[in-house]
């Protein structure tokens, strides 16, 4: 049976973060979230856009996202009587770019379309091998070396299996070398956001001497050939994230050895049926993955749980608690992480949690129904 969209109801909200979160393209301190409602048959199914408040990780925002969900996706995916999910991707293909957008839209009619039939996402993702996921912390540029080993060390307490640290030039091989001797023992990885070209290649040969589990995205953000050189001259694996948008992308950057290990984020790729099709090209070339983060809401992280059943997300994912990000998260129950690093996987329909209303209705800045 057919998925009809009655409306797509567009709601941004405004949360701080507990923390600030540095990278090197900037620092956030609260996030502006576009999230996507869609309704059918009385049922509601949610996702959430991924882009962050500037156009700087990619060419994404929270402006751009509104607009285009606004004017060009739901448009095209009202009414229709969708087959599934699956055409969410093939109906908005004409759009040039702004993923992100589309990703926040196809997720929601997932949500919707799971709830309706009563299945979890990830048993219908074709995940549901995992019952739970492993789990990993990102960790942003502090303003201090000592600042930095404290928040590692609450963390790997807090029982995660790797530590992910952001780095910028002036901000890596020192501090790493720093963080390494408080912990050597730690699975540990570096993520630099394109912050280096191939100019700094002695620079980055440097980190090979610390075990790191692998370099993300250390060059240009839509560079895939200048990786290829830097790869063969690093012993330490590179991770490709931002460069990464779709599974042909995916599987050229394979073929070429621009990397050895694949950050997946689903809003990047546009969804799930995208993210699927990167994961399973990286599967088919024996290339590990794992599941990427952007500072989501509690929504956007129930998606990416799911999301990281797939079989070949072998590796701990940027998923982690919601406590970490926020005061309240807009879902109950908040997303927890066991003392050995892992998240149980919700079985209730759709992403398997429900939405807190009278919160969400509390952090709402803006609302607008598309019908
Ligand atoms: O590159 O993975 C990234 C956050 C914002 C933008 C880009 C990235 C990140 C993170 C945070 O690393 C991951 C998370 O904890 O959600
Ligand atoms: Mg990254």
């Amino acid at each position: 049976m057919g998925i009809k969209i009655e409306r797509v109801v567009l709601r941004q909200i405004r949360m701080p973060l507990v923390h600030f979160f540095e990278t090197s393209f900037g620092r956030t301190y609260e996030r502006q979230i576009v999230l996507v409602e869609v309704v059918a048959d009385g049922i509601s199914g949610w996702g959430e856009v991924t882009a962050g408040e500037n156009p700087f990780y990619n060419e994404e925002w929270t402006e751009s996202a509104w607009l285009i969900v606004r004017d060009y996706v739901a448009p095209r995916v009202l009414k229709y009587d969708l087959l599934g999910p699956e055409e969410t991707a093939s109906r908005t293909s004409h759009i040039r770019g702004h993923l992100m957008a589309r990703g926040g839209v196809e997720a929601a009619i997932w949500d919707l379309a799971t709830r309706r039939s009563g299945v979890s996402l990830a048993k219908q993702i074709g995940g549901g091998s995992r019952t739970e996921i492993g789990c990993g912390v990102s960790i942003g540029i502090q303003d201090s070396v000592p600042q930095l080993i404290k928040k590692i060390e609450t963390e790997v307490n807090a029982g995660y299996q790797r530590i992910k640290m952001k780095i910028k030039p002036g901000w890596d091989v020192d501090v790493i070398r720093e963080v390494r001797a408080a912990f050597p023992n730690i699975r540990l990885m570096a993520d630099a956001n394109s912050a280096y070209t191939l100019a700094d290649v002695d620079r980055l040969q440097k980190l090979d001497e610390f075990n790191l589990m692998m370099i993300e995205q250390p060059l240009a953000h839509d560079e895939i050939i200048d990786h290829v050189q830097l790869q063969a001259q690093l012993k330490t694996p590179i991770c490709l994230d931002e460069c990464i948008r779709s599974a042909h992308q995916a599987e050229q950057a394979i073929r070429l050895k621009a990397c050895r290990i694949i950050n997946i984020k689903l809003g990047r790729v546009g969804g799930f049926y995208e993210a699927k099709r990167v994961h399973d090209v990286a599967e088919a070339h024996g290339i590990p993955v794992w599941c990427g983060g952007m500072l989501e809401s509690g929504i956007g992280r129930a998606h990416n749980i799911a999301l990281s059943t797939l079989k070949n997300f072998v590796l701990p994912g940027d998923v982690s608690a919601s406590k970490r990000y926020w005061a309240r998260d807009i879902i109950t129950p908040a997303v927890e992480v066991s003392a050995k690093g892992t998240i149980t996987v919700p079985t209730g329909p759709g992403f398997g949690y429900e939405i807190d209303h009278d919160f969400l209705k509390s952090v709402t800045v803006r609302e607008e129904t598309v019908s």
